[in-house]
C-alpha cells in the first residue's frame, strides 16, 4: 500500500512551550502507526530540535521543516539550507506552500532548486500545489496545477520523483473553513496521479503519496482520506489542537 501521511503544518503559530505541550499531548496517546503510515510535524525552525527529541524512538513519526533556501550555502542572511536541515536529521521539508508563493513570491523555478537541494540531502520534499478561487471559477485548475508540476518537478528522474510527496491544497480552502468536498479532492488527486503516469509511468504514479490540504479537521478527515487517491492530509489550523490532530492521525487509511 502507498504511504499514508498525516502532516501537521504549524505555520507561524505557538510559542516553544505551547509546541512542547501540544506534542506531549499527542504523543501521550501512543498511536501505533502501521508500516505504510506516517505522522509528520512541520514545526517552526527554532523548534526542530525539540520536536526531534520528543519524537525520537517512535516509529514512523517525523519532523519536517516548513521551507528551505533555494541556494546551497553562503552569504544569505536569514536563510536556512537543506544541508543544515540534514545536519540535524530532519527527514521532511514542506516546499511551495501557497502562503510562501503568495507572501514571499516563491516561483516554480526556485522551487525546483529547493526540491533538488532537499533530494541532494536525503530530505523528502512535501511539494505543495493548488489553484486560487479565480482559477477554479473559470475551470482552469487542472492546467494550472499541471504547470506547477511541470515547471518544478517533471525534469527529475523517475528514481528522484519517487522520493517526493505531493500536497494538493486548493487556496480557496486554506484556513477558510471551506473544505473541498471529498469528490472535488478525489477528482484533482486522480488528475495529478494521471499527470505523473503520463510523464513517468503508472507504477511511479501509484507510488507517490498525494496529500490533501485545506481546512482538514477531525470531522472531515475520514471521508477525505478514504477517497482512493487521497493519501492523508497536510493540516494547518486543526493540527494546533491535540484532540483534533489525534483524530486526524487515526483517520489514516
Ligand atoms: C493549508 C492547511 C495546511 P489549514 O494551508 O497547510 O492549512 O488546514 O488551516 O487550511
Amino acid at each position: 500500500m502507498r504511504q499514508q501521511i498525516a502532516a501537521a503544518n504549524w505555520k507561524m503559530n505557538l510559542t516553544y512551550q505551547q509546541g512542547e505541550q501540544l506534542l506531549d499531548a499527542i504523543l501521550k496517546e501512543n498511536i501505533a502507526l502501521a508500516d505504510h503510515q506516517a505522522a509528520v510535524f512541520a514545526v517552526p525552525f527554532p523548534y526542530l530540535m525539540m520536536a526531534s527529541q520528543k519524537l525520537s524512538g517512535r516509529t514512523n513519526y517525523y519532523v519536517s521543516a516548513q521551507n528551505c533556501s533555494d541556494v546551497k550555502a553562503g552569504a544569505y542572511t536569514g536563510e536556512v539550507s537543506a544541508e543544515m536541515l540534514k545536519s540535524i536529521n530532519i527527514g521532511y521539508c514542506v516546499l511551495g506552500h501557497s502562503e510562501r508563493r503568495e507572501y514571499f513570491s516563491e516561483r516554480n523555478q526556485s522551487l525546483a532548486q529547493k526540491v533538488q537541494l532537499c533530494l541532494d540531502n536525503g530530505i523528502t520534499p512535501i511539494f505543495c500545489c493548488g489553484e486560487s478561487l479565480s482559477i477554479r471559477e473559470v475551470g482552469a485548475q487542472e492546467g494550472f496545477v499541471e504547470t506547477q508540476l511541470m515547471e518544478s518537478l517533471f525534469h527529475f528522474s523517475e528514481a528522484d520523483i519517487r522520493k517526493i510527496v505531493i500536497a494538493y491544497e486548493p487556496i480557496w480552502a486554506i484556513g477558510t473553513g471551506k473544505t473541498a468536498t471529498a469528490a472535488q479532492a478525489q477528482e484533482m488527486h486522480a488528475h495529478i496521479r494521471h499527470l505523473f503516469a503520463k510523464k513517468y509511468n503508472k507504477a511511479t504514479a501509484d507510488h507517490i503519496p498525494i496529500l490533501y490540504g485545506g481546512s482538514v479537521k477531525a470531522a472531515n478527515a475520514m471521508e477525505l482520506f478514504h477517497s482512493p487517491d487521497v493519501d492523508g492530509g497536510l493540516v494547518g489550523g486543526a493540527s494546533l489542537v491535540a484532540t483534533e490532530f489525534i483524530s486526524i492521525i487515526r483517520a489514516l487509511k
